[in-house]
This record gives C-alpha cells, structure tokens and sequence, in this order.
C-alpha cells in the first residue's frame, strides 16, 4: 500500500482522536500502540477484502493450514513492515516525538504455541501471503497462551499468560460465521431406500465463533486469513434452564466449562496426557475449520465431489488429525456420497507433515474415552482402520504386521496411522528425520505407501528474522549485493564474494557489537547485570528438555569454571553464556535443569575470579519477541540435541541467518546446514546417527564407564550431589541418577569430551577475528535457502500443487 508521511500522521491522530478522544500529549503509550495498531488493521483491511473477493471470484484453491498451535509473537512491527510502510511510520511517529520501537514493545506476544510446530506455523503463514499463495490459518483462540516464565530463587515459576488483556487489535470476530460443533450424546441408525441415516441425540452443542486476523504478505497486496475459533455457550451467558430454576452456580459452572475448551493452550511439548480436554479442543477446532470451508466451498455452487480440487487442508502434526473422520463424516453423512467416494476425496484433501519421532510424543488416545466424547467419529475411525487392516492383510498375509500397523489397537487409537492412511503426502521435516521415519519409526507405513512420503525442510522467515530482527544488517546485505534477496533469500549466497573482503567484515563486526551492546544495556537495566559485550555471546534458546541437552551445556560450562579456577591466567576469550527456556509445569527434571543452570549462573557471577572471562545468563521469559532481540547478538549458536531425536530445528536456521557460528550435532537440520557451509564453518560433533542407533539397539551404553573414566565429568557429576554448589544435597540429587542410575538417557555423558574438545575449538577459532567473520559472513549467504518461501514453495509444488495468485490492487 502507499501512504505519504504527513497522511499517516493525519491518519494516527485522527485514530487517537476517536479512539480514546485524546491527542498526542494527552494520550497514553498504550493507547497510541492500539491507535497505531487499529490504523495498520485499516490499511491492510482493502487488501483483505480484495484478496477474499480475488480468491472467490478466481475460484482458486485454498490451503487450510490445520494447527492447534500459532506462535505468532508480536504484529505490529512485521505488519508495518509487510505493508511497506515501515520507514514512513517510524519517521512519521518520531517527527510527533513517539519511538516506533517503544510502541512495538507495549504488544503482548502471541504465544499461541509451545515451541517449534507452532513457530513454523507462524513462519507458514508469513510466507504464504508473501508468497501470493492462498493459503490460511486455521486454530484455537486460546484465552491464554503459553505461560510467562518468573524466575523466583533460580527455580521457574509458571504465571498466567493473558494476552488478551488490553484486547487484541489485530482480530475481527466474526459472530455471523459461527458454527456449532457437538460432543457426546448417542448415535442412532436407521435404513432408509437400502442407505444408512445416522443421527446424533442427546449430545452438547458449544458454538465456535471465529476470530479472523489478517496475515498481510511482503508488499504484494495479499491479506490471507488466520481464523482462530472460541467456544461460547449458545444461550450466550448461562444454562438458562439451570438458571430459571434458580441454580444459579449450576448455570455459570457450565457456561466456564464450554468456555474452558478455548481457554488454555496446554504447555507440554512432547509428553502427552491424554486429556480429555485436549481431545475436546481438537475436535472442536477442526470440526468448526471444516464446517467453515464447507460452507464457503458450497457458495460457489460446483459439486461436492470437486471439493478436492479447491481444497487441501495440511494437518500440523497428529493434533488436528481427526480432521479426516470428520471430513469423512460431513461427506456421508451431510452430503450423502458413498464410502468409496467420501474416502477418495478425503484422502485427495489431508495432508500430514510429522514433526517428532520421540515415542511419548505421538499421540494416541484410549478408545473409551473417545468414543463417549466423539461417538460418530469413533464408529468412522473403526470402519477406516477395519479397511485399512484388510488392505494390509490382504497384502502381506501377515496377522502380527496387521497388528503392528493398526489404526485401533490395543486399548487405543494412534493418531499418527490414521494421518497416515488418510492423507495423500506425509512429510517429515528435515532429511535426516524424514529418512528415519522411512527406515525406521514408520517404515512399515513407508513400504506400504512409498509414494506418500516425502521430505520438506523447515524454514524461517527472513522477513521477520532478519529484516525486521537484524535491520542493520539487512542494510548492509542490501548495500553489499542490491536487494533481490529480499524476493529471493537464495541470492543472500552473492554475499560469499564479499567473505573475505576485510571492510565487508569490518562492517559486518560493527553491526553485531552494536547489537551485542545494546542487548548488554537491556540486560543492564532490567536484571541489573553487567555483560561485557567484547565476550564471546554463546546462546542456547529452545524449550527445555532432556533431548536437547541444556545439560551438556552446563557441565562444560563447569569444567570450564573449574580450570579457571586452577589457571587464573588460562588464555580463553571471555565469554557469556544465555540460556532461554521454558520447561512444561510438569516435567520435573526440566524444571531441576532450570534450578541448575541457574544455581551455576549464581556461583560464577559472584566468583570475581573468573568473572572478567566467564558469565553465565538465564534469561527470564523466553518468547517470539526475546528471541528476535536475542538472536541476532550470537556469536554461537548451540543446536546440541543428541542426534537422530531433533526433527529439524529451526532456531539452528535464524541463528544462521544472523551470522552465528554453529555448534552442533549432526542432528535435524543442522546436517543440512552443515552440507551447505562445510566442514571449515561450523564446529560439529559428538556421535553420529547410527552410533546412536546402535547403542539403543544393543542397548550396551553404560554410563558409569564414562564417569569413571573422565576425572572432569567425575567432578562434576559429584559436585551435583556433594555440597560443592552451595545448595542441599537433595536439590540435584534427580539429574545425579537420571545421568549414572538411571543411565543417562540422551548421552550426555558419552559426548561431554567431544563437546569440550569443539567449544576448545570455537575458542579458538574466535581468536581469529578475521576468520571467524569470514565464517559468520558464509553462513549468512548460504542461509537464504532456509528461507521458509523455500520450504513453501516445496508444498505448494509437491504436496498442495498450487501456485501464487497476483493480487491486483483495487480500489473501492
Ligand atoms: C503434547 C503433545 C505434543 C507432541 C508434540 C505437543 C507438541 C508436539 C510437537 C510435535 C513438538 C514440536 O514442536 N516439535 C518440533 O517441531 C519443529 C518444527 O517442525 C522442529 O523443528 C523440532 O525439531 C521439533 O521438535
């Protein structure tokens, strides 16, 4: 769009006038981010409009992104960046004397998902609206998001995340869509004409009603759509028959509990509970997400059996999986097709994409529970896995290969096989990992379906990950080789021309000091910590788990602290390590990890002794908008996970992008990075693939042996439980077992010498100042094929076959 700067200032004070009647002096900082924020919305909104009136009239395939998860972070800046106004917005607010950058800081995170899956869904959406593809969200409008992390005595304290609370400016409600989703009840059968009628009695109607927020693509005219759903009662406020009768907590308890379906994203990344309630919430968006696009789809008149070819809905991970019995259940039931062609159909519609192998994160969920909550679902899944089970017997002959591939057994229902036998392309998320699931987690599936399978890389947005993110060095990009890479991030890869080029690096330098200081500043002022910004900036930020290796991390931290400590004088580079993580309510060791690097952070900082070269931070909070500031002042980037357990990663791609130097695993993604950049550009280590393997397989690790045999890891393994850290024996006593008696799980202890020997490494090779910059400036320009516009054009080739629509401008 194009506005001039004295419109805009018009345009913002006119907002603020009949928004709160009040002007700039008067106002406060809050209301001008919401009059700001109400504006953008309005100027996005004509492209809105001609987009949904452009896909309509065009009849253009749509893509349903389907995700119980979006972490979107904060609008205001990558809208004002998408709409191309960004430098005539920050120019216009500072000539009223408002900072554009404290405005952006006054939005609360959309932290709509728990860590990776939800991001990539965010970063999808971006790049499906850059990209000119028709393509949309569709979710839950959680009342509250992921939790805000406090860290009270080094141990972390969950608080409530309400994002909400000064309302939300990017949405729309759309009251007039809403539909009505039903659980429970029975379901009856009648013959009619030799066709069965199923009705559903008796059950709970909870109306979904859609919030829309637009997703405006990169100064292209594009507004896709994000549609979040809530539940609401339909009697709107109260069971009004329990209210009649004067039982009056009767009536509000049922009104929280329908609501309570929207309410909370669950904060458990790879563990699953098997909660009602969660069931509940996938049912209830997906049953609402299709509703919707059935409706939309019926408008243009053209036969239900042509649905396939306007419509693909991708399923984000198991979650919304029942999406395929649902959609089977509209087609026969609704739209009275048969079976076979109800079962044609979905299968042409649904798509998977798998972003975990580890066991406790596939889900599955206990036949009696579902069946009571969705019973026409259940009778759907039944007769889907019955077919399925014949198709494979009558292929292999083979009753224990039918039992091992079941949709339904034993007591439960596996989500992951159903996706799998209902979709038309399961991909995995990385080349190692898709390569795993073929050979291994799903290589029954994979034989029996060879052509469904599929890899697709993750991506990132170079949009908000380094233009918005890192915008001086999104400048000098563009001032080094003109900026088509900002409509095609592969050509960042002219940058490798200017690696050795010493002004280039000189430049390139100056930018991540200056980021480095003012991050030191923040840090300064908030926690009232100093940061040396001349250390060595090395960032590990990802949800905590054991796989992940926060604790690798720790204890090189401390064999680092305790060779200072005998060697005050020892030659290393100063350097500070961050960690950023949030660990699920529930899961304890976690949670003691947190306690850990925290309980260290304390000892060294307060060590004047090694303080000058050795600090250690945990930053409170970690969040989309943390991420953005913290990112782009790495020096190294810590993708440490054991190998074979990390699907992709994605942190590894904007830690790249901003010209960090990797330390990693040959795990997820980073093998990819490490195709790219080579061998002399990022430090790998640590066992390989099919080390791990084996280990597993032969299960002959043995823990102990490294512990006795490394007097280092010997140390510091005691000193969890010796008194050696200032705390009750008691405190680390868990991880102490975890790692020796309970052998050590993810590796720790077999990669700690290898990880030292690599962290010597990046010491050193940070010494040389012109070659670690060298470094840094390869690794940008080969990150452009991390690029999430990459990854999606792949689906939108491969998997969705669709290409861009050109939206026109139009005025109205
Ligand atoms: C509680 C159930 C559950 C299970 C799995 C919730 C959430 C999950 C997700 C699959 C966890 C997740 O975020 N996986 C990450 O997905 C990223 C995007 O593909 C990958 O980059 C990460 O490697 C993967 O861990």
């Amino acid at each position: 769009m194009f506005v001039d700067k004295k419109t805009f200032k018009n345009d913002f004070k006119k907002k603020l006038m009949t928004l709160y009647a009040e002007d700039i002096d008067t106002s406060s900082k809050l209301h001008q981010y919401l009059a700001l924020g109400s504006l953008i919305k309005e100027y996005a909104s004509q492209g809105w409009m001609n987009t949904n009136n452009q896909y309509s009239r065009q009849a253009r395939k749509q893509i349903y992104y389907f995700s119980m998860e979006f972490l979107i972070g904060r609008l205001l800046g990558s809208n004002i960046l998408n709409l191309g106004i960004y430098d005539i917005c920050k120019e216009g607010l500072y000539e009223l004397n408002i900072s554009l950058d404290e405005l952006e800081e006054l939005e609360n995170d959309a932290g709509l998902g728990n860590g990776g899956l939800g991001r990539l869904a965010a970063c999808f959406l971006d790049s499906m609206a850059s990209l000119g593809i028709p393509g949309h969200g569709c979710g839950i409008r959680y009342g509250y998001g992921l939790f805000e992390q406090k860290i009270v005595n080094g141990y972390q304290v969950e608080i409530p995340d309400n994002w909400l609370r000064d309302g939300n400016v990017w949405e729309v409600r759309r009251e007039d869509k809403a539909v009505i989703v039903k659980f429970g009840g029975e379901v009856t059968m009648n013959e009619k004409d030799g066709r069965l009628y199923f009705e559903h009695k008796n059950y709970e109607p909870v109306l979904a009603v859609p919030y829309d927020t637009p997703i405006i693509g990169y100064k292209n005219n594009t507004v896709n759509t994000m549609r979040l759903w809530s539940a609401e009662t339909i009697d709107k406020d109260f069971d009004l028959d329990s209210f009649s009768k004067g039982q009056y907590s009767k009536a509000v308890e049922h009104k929280y509990s329908i609501e309570s379906i929207s309410q909370v994203l669950y904060p458990d990344d790879t563990r699953i509970d098997g909660k009602i309630l969660r069931l509940k919430q996938q049912y209830f968006f997906v049953c609402a997400g299709l509703k919707s696009i059935v409706r939309s789809y019926k408008k243009t008149g053209r036969p239900m059996r042509e649905i396939y070819k306007y419509v693909q809905v991708h399923i984000n991970d198991t979650h919304p999986s029942v999406a395929i019995a649902e959609f089977m259940r509209i087609l026969m039931d609704e739209e009275l097709l048969s079976w076979d062609d109800a079962w044609s159909i979905t299968t042409r519609v649904m798509a998977y994409t798998n972003h975990t192998i580890l066991a406790e994160a596939l889900e599955k969920w206990p036949i009696e529970l579902f069946k009571k909550l969705l019973p026409r679902i259940f009778m759907i899944v039944s007769e889907i896995n019955e077919r399925f089970c014949k198709e494979v017997y009558e292929k292999y002959n083979d009753l224990e290969k039918v039992h091992k591939m079941a949709i339904v057994s034993d007591g439960f229902i596996n989500m992951a096989y159903l996706a799998i036998v209902g979709s038309h392309s399961v991909n995995g998320v990385a080349k190692l990992h898709t390569e795993i699931l073929k050979t291994r987690e799903l290589h029954n599936f994979f034989e029996f379906y060879p052509k469904k399978f599929n890899n697709k890389t993750n991506g990132i947005t170079h949009r908000r990950w380094l233009i918005k993110s890192n915008p001086n060095l999104a400048s000098l990009i563009t001032n080094t080789i003109g900026d088509k890479w900002i409509y095609s991030p592969e050509r960042l890869i002219d940058l490798l021309k200017f690696a050795k080029d010493e002004s280039f690096k000189e430049k390139l330098h100056d930018i991540k000091q200056k980021n480095k200081l003012k991050f030191t500043e923040m840090i300064q002022r908030k926690y009232n910590i100093s940061v040396d910004p001349n250390s060595i900036f090395d960032v590990q930020v990802k949800r905590l788990h054991a796989y992940k290796r926060q604790l690798l991390n720790v204890f090189n931290i401390l064999n680092l602290y305790y060779k200072l400590k005998e060697n005050p004088n020892l030659n290393i580079v100063p350097r500070t390590f961050f960690f950023g993580a949030k660990a699920a309510p529930g899961y304890y060791l976690a949670k003691r990890t947190i306690k850990l690097i925290n309980t260290v952070a304390d000892i060294i900082n307060n060590d004047s002794s090694v303080n000058e070269k050795l600090k250690v931070l945990f930053l409170e909070n970690y969040s989309v908008s943390l991420a953005e500031k913290i990112i782009p002042c790495a020096d190294v980037s810590e993708q440490i996970s054991t190998t074979t357990k990390e699907a992709s990663g994605t942190g590894n791609m904007k830690f790249m992008m901003n010209g960090a130097i990797t330390i990693a695993t040959l795990d997820g993604a980073n093998v990819e990075i490490h195709e790219k950049v080579g061998d002399d550009n990022i430090v790998i280590f640590g066992m390989k693939k099919d080390e791990v393997i084996e280990y597993e397989k032969n299960k002959n690790y043995r823990a102990v042996d490294f512990y006795n045999s490394d007097a280092r890891l010997k140390r510091i393994v005691d000193g969890l439980i010796n008194g050696s850290l200032g705390v009750p024996k008691s405190e680390f006593e868990d991880i102490y077992k975890y790692l020796l008696a309970n052998n050590d799980e993810f590796f720790v202890l077999k990669d700690f010498s290898d990880y030292v020997e690599a962290q010597d490494k990046i010491n050193s090779l940070y010494s040389d100042k012109s070659k670690w910059l060298e470094m840094s400036a390869i690794n940008i320009a080969h990150s452009g094929d991390f690029s999430s516009d990459n990854t999606i054009k792949n689906y939108a080739k491969e998997i969705w076959h669709i290409g861009p629509v050109n939206i026109r401008l139009k005025k109205n």
